[in-house]
């Protein structure tokens, strides 16, 4: 400030305090410090500071469309798979109907009964009879894993061997050995299913049943024919 004061009396004209422009002793041109450059500047900050704000802005715009535009895509393909679901459920429910009857589940080419009464092994094999089935006969993993996943209970299957003591039949009077498939219970200490078991019923343990009374319906265990279990027909 000292500096340029005396530099205006250099100039020999006081009164040119408005001048934007002096010069030093040397001829060369000096500017005021008090020049109005400290507004230009602050306006010029300002107006950056609006710039970035303007572009944050319509970063945050953009941002904000995309995120609505996915969330209503995936909205509207969520209903479309609910519906997808829902008409694909309602056309198996008519097919099962269709090809098995009420009441029955329809996997692969066969119809399955889940009985809600329980009967001996005797009238439960009577029942499915009457309905133009059979107790069921099991001769794939895939069919053993329906059953199961289904019976959630101890259930009857047709297999038996009240005929001849440790000589499997199914009820078509197929041997287990010509189905060439099996689900017994193993214990670790080798007393597996079927072991005949004759603590409750003296004439042992001769027909067959998914699961038993504690044990899941993922295996199969001998049981005596007298008691009364839920029973799987198959047609
Ligand atoms: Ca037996
Ligand atoms: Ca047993």
């Amino acid at each position: 400030m000292k500096m340029e004061y005396e530099l205006f009396e250099a100039s020999g004209d006081k009164t040119h305090h408005d001048s934007t422009d002096v010069s030093d002793r040397s001829g060369w041109p000096i500017r005021e410090k008090n020049h109005p450059s400290h507004k230009e500047a602050l306006t010029a900050a300002l107006g950056l500071l609006l710039l970035c704000a303007l572009v944050a802005l319509c970063v945050l715009g953009i941002l904000y469309h995309n995120k609505g535009v996915s969330y209503e895509a995936l909205s509207e393909q969520y209903s479309s798979v609910v519906e997808r679901l829902s008409v694909q459920e309602r056309i198996t429910d008519v097919c099962q109907r269709a090809l098995c009857g009420e009441g029955w589940r329809l996997f692969g080419v066969k119809c399955y009964y889940f009985s809600t009464d329980k009967l001996n092994w005797i009238m439960s094999r009577a029942y499915c009879a009457e309905t133009g089935g059979h107790l069921v006969i099991i001769t794939s993993r895939d069919e053993q894993d329906f059953l199961s996943s289904h019976a959630h209970e101890t259930h009857w299957i047709g297999l038996n061997d009240l005929e001849t003591e440790g000589k499997w039949m199914w009820v078509n009077n197929q041997t287990l050995t010509e189905t060439g498939v099996t689900f017994w219970y193993k214990r670790t200490d080798e007393q597996h299913e079927p072991d005949n078991w004759r603590q409750e019923d003296e004439s042992g343990e001769n027909c067959a049943a998914l699961g038993n009374e504690s044990l899941g319906t993922d295996v199969w265990f001998d049981a005596s024919c007298l008691k009364k279990k839920k029973y799987i027909c198959e047609k």
